[in-house]
């Protein structure tokens, strides 16, 4: 453990996960002593990690302060320093690669597999035809380029999803509240996701709705809770990539614009033996419906 809480995030959402169980700061200062602390050294990391969660506090719901290069604040996974695992409110997450332009950054480890079991057992009995945003009137459709059945999880609908959110929240840099519901998916053998983009193309007449309740999606995260026995990955036809699903990894990435320039399309490829199955969680600008 270093000494500064500027260098040290771990320290800071620890004094911040003590404080919100519930353990006193003049405990809190004993353990920093314990641990090797100076007086002086233990009020400064506890003053900057209440700092941190004040200001969390006080910009949820509002856009992050988080900058894309176009100067748009998306999603943003602090990568850049990440040491081979990061404690990420309540679980080591690994970054397996992570690209620049367009954003796309694979976790290792984001889930465990007991939340991705849990996540399928309650999906399971809510399977219904899947839908794409109907870009025309508004609302919900069928269409043949999305062949998976699939259920939605209000924010915050049950323990285990609440703490995922957070998780998500902390890794992501970007407010709960700002999170749609978080969707579950299965792909059957020769099932897919052709390519789209997740943001809604804010010139047809269907996306006023849309964009009413949240403003634009900025960034999505494609949770895997199994690995499919072949087929089945995620890919990204503009930059030749593609991820494989792995049960508890999750691929993220972000677009500051509704635009093909974002280099974003990406599909999920068919399932070809066994299943699939997803979480995505998609980002919007600002607060939107649980
Ligand atoms: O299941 C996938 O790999 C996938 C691919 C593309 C999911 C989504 N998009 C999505 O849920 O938006
Ligand atoms: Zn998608």
């Amino acid at each position: 453990m270093t000494t500064t809480a500027e260098d040290n995030p771990e320290l800071r959402q620890w004094i911040i996960r003590e404080t919100e169980t519930g353990r006193s700061p003049d405990d809190l200062l004993q353990e920093l002593a314990a641990r090797g602390f100076s007086a002086a050294q233990a009020v400064d990391v506890m003053t900057a990690a209440l700092q941190q969660r004040l200001e969390s506090i006080r910009t949820r719901g509002k856009p992050a302060a988080n900058a894309s290069a176009s100067g748009t604040a998306v999603p943003q996974p602090l990568v850049k320093d990440w040491p081979s695992s990061r404690y990420v409110f309540d679980r080591e997450v690994r970054v397996l690669f992570s690209i620049k332009d367009p954003q796309i950054v694979l976790f290792g480890g984001l889930l465990a597999n007991s939340e991705c079991d849990e996540l399928i057992a309650r999906a399971r009995r809510h399977l219904t035809d899947s839908n794409v945003i109907d870009m025309q009137g508004g609302g919900e459709q069928r269409h043949g380029d999305r062949t998976s059945t699939g259920t939605a999880f209000e924010r915050g609908s049950t323990p285990l999803i609440a703490r995922i959110e957070r998780r998500i929240a902390e890794l992501l840099a970007w407010p709960v509240e700002n999170g749609e519901a978080l969707q579950i998916l299965r792909y059957a053998v020769g099932q897919e996701y052709k390519p789209h983009y997740d943001y809604v193309d804010p010139s047809q007449p269907g996306a006023a709705p849309f964009l009413e309740r949240g403003g634009q999606r900025v960034g999505s995260l494609v949770m895997y809770l199994n690995t499919p026995k072949a087929g089945g990955a995620t890919n990204f036809p503009d930059i030749g990539l593609e991820v494989a699903a792995f049960k508890g990894n999750a691929v993220f990435f972000s677009y500051d614009r509704p635009h093909p320039s974002t280099r974003t399309l990406h599909g999920g490829m068919p399932v070809r033996a066994g299943e699939k199955w997803v979480a995505t969680k998609w980002l919007r600008v600002s607060r939107t419906d649980p």
